[in-house]
């Protein structure tokens, strides 16, 4: 296309013509879901030109399509980071080829900020320290050790350092809360149950589960059921991102707490794109509003949630 295509596009003011290319993580959880439908949504709402992959929750796979989109020298590319590190050459190639990119959900630890436009998404280790308040507060009289496992999120993904690091700092004024295991479930159901079983196998007393996602806690109570023991009572749940039936479980008491994470960034995402052609300058960092339910209150909420 002639030199100076995104120039035209401002001049232009249609919406049709903008190609927006949007490398997705997977579809490993419900929270995944909800955003890839508020993406797709929001581009058609927009008359956007939407070119989505899948990765499989695979780097490689996300890179690969980060350089297809700029083959098809799309005008905007947006992506979540399945992991914080090792974008810096791809992101330098789209740089390259004058095709700004915008973060949505995870960050990257590239320390070249010129790499991307903006970064749209929630404070992961807020969401941690929000876990960790609840527990404190509902253990601050303790005078018994209470044993904590810990389900993280993908290995090397923002939300699983960073919702670790949150919540490990809000627990540590209470020397009785102590994290007996912490390992990966990967952000999904099978594998939070997988691990769930090996957790209850050599820790004879499990006080607490903390979930980096609904999904994880979800199969952890699987397992939990399975050994006869009862979720939310006999094992303390607290998980993150309150998806359906994540809040459909808390209402039954078997999730204690839950932490929102939402997945709803479509509009956001769309309204930079529409900026960033328009050569406004936008906030390097936009963080998604979201809130708390304990079990009364996720129950009371339920009816109205979108997803
Ligand atoms: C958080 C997002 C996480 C969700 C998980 O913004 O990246 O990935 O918490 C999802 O459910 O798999």
């Amino acid at each position: 296309a002639a030199c100076g295509k995104s120039e035209d596009k401002k001049t232009s003011g249609s919406t049709s013509d903008i190609s927006l290319g949007f490398a997705q993580v997977g579809a490993e959880s419900g929270w995944r879901t909800a955003n890839t439908n508020s993406i797709k949504d929001s581009a058609s709402e927009a008359g956007f030109d939407l070119k989505f992959s899948d990765a499989q929750q695979k780097q490689e796979n996300q890179i690969k399509a980060i350089r297809t989109f700029i083959q098809q020298k799309v005008d905007v590319i947006a992506f979540s980071p399945v992991v914080e590190s090792g974008w810096d050459t791809v992101l330098k190639e789209a740089k390259d080829a004058g095709i700004p990119v915008i973060l949505t959900d995870r960050a990257v630890d590239s320390k070249d900020e010129s790499l991307y436009v903006t970064f749209i998404g929630s404070d992961f280790v807020e969401e941690g320290k929000k876990a960790g308040q609840w527990l404190s507060d509902q253990y601050k009289d303790a005078s018994a050790d209470v044993n904590i496992v810990e389900l993280q999120g993908t290995t090397g993904s923002a939300p699983a350092i960073d919702r670790k690091a949150g919540f490990e700092e809000a627990i540590k004024g209470n020397s009785h809360l102590k994290i007996i295991a912490s390992q990966t479930g990967d952000f999904t159901r099978a594998k939070g149950k997988e691990v769930m079983q090996a957790f209850l196998k050599a820790n004879p007393k499990i006080d607490v589960l903390y979930a980096h996602n609904d999904d994880m806690a979800l199969g952890a109570i699987q397992a939990i059921e399975a050994a006869g023991l009862k979720p939310g009572v006999d094992i303390k749940i607290i998980s993150v991102d309150a998806v359906h039936d994540g809040m459909q479980a808390a209402s039954e008491g078997k999730i204690n707490y839950i932490v929102e994470c939402n997945p709803l960034l479509g509009p956001q995402l769309m309204d930079a794109v529409r900026d960033v052609l328009a050569g406004k300058t936008i906030e390097k960092r936009i963080v998604t509003k979201e809130g708390t339910f304990t079990s009364e209150e996720a129950k009371a909420a339920l009816p109205d949630r979108k997803y």
